[in-house]
């Protein structure tokens, strides 16, 4: 039996009834036990077009004897079954099953990543998982979903980008001090070993707090040091993202610092 926890999300339709819908399928299949399920958390839209509705989020823990693609596979039947449409990546849907963690798997096949890559730095997704698996561990951080959370309010309101080419952290920094007004400026004292000086560029949030030595997100831009433990909350993007990789960024940032994100999108007007 493996240990899996999983994220749900709806903003379409009868929002709650389709997540409690979800639950009364994976509760009736067989191998699978809905050990606990969060309260439903209503909100606001990270990181798909603007003026969406709202969401709600929740979190269930699972016991299942099925192997992590084939519990996949069940989530994305089940998705089906409640009307959910695939048009656009980040569109609106009636629902959404994501696998955070299987145990501790780490899983990078082309049809599933785990643990779910956005997971560490999104709080709709951290909220209702820590309100049912607070020490659960992420395999690939090292920390338990109750540190994350809590590094969510308490790290330093910085962003470390660290990237093997100078030309590639130049151009993003320049690019996420446009959209988001962020400013050069790094923690007094930061790990060597996680945040090398020549591959790092270090941004700040504006009236933020840097109180702490640790960065709420850090950004690895085609690093080969990706594997390492302990940077805390990390997007790591492959050389292989081209296009999107500013995307996944700008959506990554809106959804630690939510302030943010709306001033991305008036920049945008
Ligand atoms: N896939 C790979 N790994 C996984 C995994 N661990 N769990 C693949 C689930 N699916 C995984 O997913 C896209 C592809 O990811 C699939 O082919 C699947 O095999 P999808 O469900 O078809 O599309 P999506 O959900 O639009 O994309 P994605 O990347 O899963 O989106 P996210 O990161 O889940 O974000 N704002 C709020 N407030 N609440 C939300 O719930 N959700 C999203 C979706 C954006 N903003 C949100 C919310
Ligand atoms: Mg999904």
């Amino acid at each position: 039996m493996a240990a899996c926890l999983i994220a749900l999300g709806s903003n379409l339709g009868d929002r709650t009834a389709t997540l409690d819908a979800a639950i009364a399928a994976l509760s009736a299949t067989a191998g699978v036990q809905v050990v606990r399920c969060s309260a439903w958390q209503l909100t606001l839209p990270v990181g798909g077009r603007r003026a969406q509705p709202e969401f709600f989020n929740g979190a269930a823990l699972i016991e299942t004897s099925r192997g992590a693609a084939d519990f996949h596979a069940l989530l994305q039947q089940i998705e089906v079954q409640l009307g959910r449409q695939r048009h656009e990546r980040w569109g609106d849907r009636t629902l959404d099953l994501d696998l955070l963690l299987y145990g501790d798997a780490v899983i990078d096949s082309p049809a599933l990543t785990v643990p779910h890559p956005r997971m560490s730095f999104r709080h709709f997704v951290l909220e209702p998982a820590v309100q049912i698996a607070a020490p659960m561990v992420h395999p690939e951080i090292g920390w338990t979903l109750e540190r994350l959370l809590e590094h969510l309010d308490g790290g330093a309101d910085c962003v470390a980008l660290v990237a093997p080419s100078a030309t590639a952290r130049r151009e993003l920094a320049a690019a996420l001090r446009e959209r988001f007004g962020l400013t050069e400026g790094a923690p007094s004292i930061a790990d060597e070993r996680l945040w090398p000086t020549s591959s790092t560029a270090w941004l700040t949030v504006p009236d933020g707090q840097m109180s702490s030595e640790h960065p709420k997100l850090t950004i690895l831009l085609d690093s080969p040091t990706a594997s390492e433990a302990g940077r805390g909350p990390t997007l790591q993007i492959p050389p292989t993202k081209g296009d999107n990789a500013d995307r996944e960024i700008f959506a990554a940032i809106a959804a630690v610092w939510p302030r943010l994100g709306s001033r991305g999108d008036q920049r945008l007007q």
